[in-house]
């Protein structure tokens, strides 16, 4: 409270003193440094004295009171930075105050303040611990009502989705599972098939070279076209009878639409045996398709041509009012098993080789093929 002014002779003395403890230094607004009535009288050193040892046992009970009080973290720096903070903090102005004060000041004044630096550190540094652990405690509880964060689960890329499926079915089907390199030769993405150097049938089939000098025709490297390669190479280390499929990435240098891609999927389908007929594809295929979308799908099986096939065929399915080119297939060329060296005339089979993203369009309904490929949150969500 506000004590009624008296009239103090201000010395220079005094002045300073004032000064250096005027209450809005100290952040107090009402606050006023005013000596009791009756020691005005005082010499300036006395007074000087006098005024801070009880500024020094006020400024005490404050800062006691406001470290008991705080209860947060925040509110204890709060605490430390107005009463020992370096440039404003009000202790630390008394401290350096004293250096312009006569030595019987200093000694008076000094040691007390320097007391009471000590004791409030240590009062906030006890504070401060204090409010930690509790901290540490409240985090550490357990609350069993709180609702549970839900967690983002990924999921499988459509074409995954898909390709799993398949030889899910497949596998049902007795058939095993292979994959080859995406990297071919010339010989087995080609000649082996028969499709010899210079014939037309390689225009069915844009191709990536890979950049190589010195390399004879048949070694050199492209992207692989289709999964047909691994025919050969499977047959030219396994004896029949066998089926399997093999899925992989294929490449073709071509215009891109909403059918075609220059970087898809396909899956080869191969089977030999003794006895191994067109009647066993047809068999085999429509429970394929049947299972993999369902009774009602409409298939058409149409004549095609493609070198390493005798007789060949392609597959539709219809897709909205349109019929969808899924797959190409026949009988084995008897030209493909003498380049792996077995008898056509005692193994007979048939291959296939499915577009991978073309079923995905049908079982799911998807419009365009290049919808796969654009990442679009919007899109993979749905799956
Ligand atoms: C072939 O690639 C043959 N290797 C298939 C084959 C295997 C025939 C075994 C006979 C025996 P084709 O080029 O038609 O054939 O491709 C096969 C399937 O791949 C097509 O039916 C289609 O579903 C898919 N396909 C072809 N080109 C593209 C493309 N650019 N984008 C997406 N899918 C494609």
């Amino acid at each position: 409270m506000a004590r009624p002014a008296a009239p103090i002779k201000v010395t220079g003395a005094f002045f300073i003193l004032a000064v250096i403890l005027s209450p809005a230094e100290r952040g107090e607004e009402s606050r006023e440094i005013l000596p009791p009535q009756g020691e005005v009288r005082m010499t300036n050193q006395g007074r000087f004295a006098k005024i801070h040892l009880m500024d020094l046992n006020d400024l005490k009970t404050r800062a006691f009171h406001e470290i008991a009080e705080a209860k947060e973290v925040k509110a204890l720096e709060g605490a430390r930075v107005k009463y020992l903070g370096r440039e404003r903090g009000e202790l630390t102005k008394i401290l350096r105050s004293l250096k312009d004060r006569p030595l019987a000041d200093r000694q008076k004044v000094g040691p007390l303040a320097n007391i009471l630096r000590k004791e409030i550190e240590d009062g906030l540094k006890a504070k401060f611990k204090k409010l930690e652990e509790k901290q540490i405690k409240r985090s550490a509880q357990l609350d069993v009502s709180m609702p549970g964060k839900k967690i983002k689960l990924g999921h499988l890329h459509p074409l995954t989705l898909i390709e799993n499926k398949i030889k899910e079915i497949f596998s049902g089907l007795n058939f095993s599972v292979v994959e080859g390199p995406e990297v071919e030769s010339d010989y087995y993405n080609f000649d082996a098939l028969n499709i010899p150097a210079n014939h037309p049938a390689r225009d069915m089939w844009d191709t990536f070279w890979l950049r190589q000098n010195g390399i004879k025709n048949s070694e050199r490297l492209l992207l692989r076209t289709h999964t047909s390669p691994m025919q050969i190479r499977y047959m030219e280390t396994h004896e029949p009878p066998f089926q399997i499929i093999v899925p992989g990435r294929v490449f073709r240098y071509e215009a891109i639409d909403a059918s075609h891609e220059i970087n898809f999927h396909q899956v080869e389908g191969l089977m030999v045996g003794e006895s191994v007929s067109l009647a066993n594809f047809k068999y085999i295929i429509t429970e394929f398709l049947k299972r993999l979308f369902d009774e009602n799908t409409q298939v058409r099986f149409r004549p095609s041509y493609f070198p390493f096939v005798e007789p060949g065929l392609e597959i539709d399915i219809k897709l909205g009012g349109d019929w969808l080119e899924v797959m190409g297939a026949g009988m084995v060329h008897p030209k493909v098993f003498d380049a792996v060296k077995y008898n056509p005339k005692f193994v007979k089979g048939f291959a296939f080789g499915l577009g991978l993203e073309r079923m995905a369009m049908i079982k799911y309904k998807i419009p365009d093929i290049r919808m796969f490929y654009e990442n679009d949150m919007r899109f993979l969500k749905q799956f």
